[in-house]
């Protein structure tokens, strides 16, 4: 089957400061909270931090070169807020803003749009030490550093997000703690859940009065696909609680307005929901969305918990760290779905994308869609010529192209494809041991080399059309 996509649809790669950049201690940059996590020891898997990551901050212009070499219509990156604003307050550090002009200007000067990205959860921890995301004045914060950034770059990036995946942020930087700043409180991830919807649409509000006519405005979303393991009523409402906590929490307020009824009701024990003012709804949704970005990787299956403990393959998603991501869900299991899995373990099965897709074209008429993360971590290694070989992750953008194009057939108005990741990278909690890039990083040379992958899905970018995949 020849699965072709229209002129104009956007060919893009993904990556995000703190997992590509490096340079922590240059400029005025001050550290993040991923800085303070990344050096605890027990944090990161191998000790591992960012401080050189794949050096990005330096080899810049080579990677520009290399996207375009490798014929990509646009390059989606994060801004790192303490290398611009270092006390999360206040002017910002002009050093900072010019790494990120030269950035840009060499990416149009290639030919390549930039897609900017505020905050990819990389929080100054002068602002975490003032409360973090549980606080409320740390939304009002990333609206002034969003206008910042919009006088500093207005000028010459159209398209624009406010967060990505905020319920990383939320859920597993408060809640189960496997994410910086590593604290495991149900009531504060609610509250910093709250917090990130209010920073989107205070931001939003910053970047619509601060950007010239015409700029697109986007929020990166990363939606569970949340599967029922049995058609039973029980694993429904299981399924019904996680959708809630996963998807609705952002939804509801971005699009309808709300938070969902059966959320407050859900999480009663834990919060009255106070923390919501009035007039934060309207703050939130006062902007409409020009974009949607939503990241996509695997589904999840979940069941109502057995009164016997897990079922086989079940558990509580405790993310690894003892505390479950999930408030007030110690009701329901997950459940690990059948079939091949990528080396993060998540279950490869494109259905999932289409499944998102389709149910954002329903709840967000009008808006048009970009898939602004999908692709797989596999365990690639150089062959002895040199070459990297990932058929796997071929057949994984394959699979899940073809499922976009599915999507879009059925009626979704997807507008790109940001392959994550361009380059291998700092990949949080477990280091550098996940690789995920389309392009392979040496970290001891710094050394890039495109995997099979790269090649293929440039060829994919040139002709519109995706090449056969490696037979399995
Ligand atoms: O590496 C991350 C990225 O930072 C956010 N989305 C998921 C990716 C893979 O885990």
């Amino acid at each position: 089957m020849t699965v072709t996509f229209p002129p104009g649809f956007l060919w893009g790669a993904a990556t995000a400061a703190y997992q590509i950049e490096g340079a922590a201690r240059e400029g005025g940059r001050t550290p993040s909270i991923w800085d303070t996590f990344s050096h605890t020891p027990g944090k990161v898997l191998a000790g591992d931090t960012g401080d050189v990551a794949a050096d990005h901050f330096h080899r810049y212009r080579d990677d520009v070169a290399l996207m375009a070499e490798l014929g990509l219509d646009s390059y989606r990156f994060s801004v790192s807020w303490p290398r611009v604003q270092p006390t999360g307050r206040g002017p910002a550090d002009r050093r900072g803003l010019d790494f990120y002009r030269r950035l840009v200007d060499e990416l149009l000067a290639h030919g390549i749009k930039p897609m900017l990205t505020l905050y990819h959860w990389d929080l100054p921890q002068e602002l975490e030490d003032a409360g973090g995301w549980p606080a409320r004045d740390t939304a009002h914060r990333f609206a002034e550093y969003a206008k910042l950034v919009a006088d500093a770059l207005g000028d010459r990036v159209e398209m624009w997000t406010t967060l990505n995946e905020p319920w990383c942020s939320a859920f597993l930087g408060y809640g189960s703690g496997q994410h910086a700043p590593g604290i495991q409180d149900d009531l504060a991830a609610l509250r910093a859940a709250h917090h990130l919807n209010l920073a989107h649409g205070l931001g939003a509000q910053a970047l619509r009065a601060a950007l010239p006519p015409r700029r697109q405005i986007a929020i990166a979303l990363n939606p569970a696909v949340v599967r029922p393991l049995t058609p039973s009523p029980e694993d429904a409402d299981a399924a019904r609680r996680i959708d809630a906590l996963a998807n609705r929490v952002f939804s509801g307020p971005l699009l309808q307005g709300a938070y969902p009824a059966d959320l407050v009701e859900d999480t009663a024990a834990i919060t009255d929901w106070s923390f919501v003012r009035d007039g934060d709804l309207a703050e939130i949704g006062r902007v409409p969305l020009d974009l949607l970005g939503l990241n996509y990787y695997a589904p999840t299956v979940v069941s109502a918990a057995s009164p016997d403990g897990p079922r086989a393959g079940g558990g509580k998603d405790g993310h690894g760290t003892g505390h479950s991501p999930w408030p007030a869900a110690g009701s329901v299991d997950f459940h690990q779905p059948p079939g091949e899995t990528t080396a993060m373990e998540w279950t490869v099965d494109a259905t999932g994308l289409r499944d998102v897709l389709l149910r954002y074209t329903e709840e967000a008429p009008g808006v048009p869609l970009l898939v602004t993360e999908n692709g797989a971590a596999y365990d690639d290694k150089p062959g002895p010529n040199g070459e990297v070989h990932d058929p796997d992750r071929v057949r994984y953008l394959h699979g899940h192209l073809t499922a976009l194009a599915e999507a879009v057939a059925a009626g979704a108005d997807v507008r790109g494809y940001y392959l994550w990741s361009l380059l291998d990278n700092f990949e949080w909690s477990f280091g550098y041991s996940k690789r995920f890039g389309a392009v392979y990083v040496d970290y001891e040379s710094q050394a890039r080399v495109p995997k099979t992958s790269a090649r293929w899905y440039a060829e994919a970018a040139r002709t519109g059309t995706l090449p056969e995949p490696p037979p399995a």
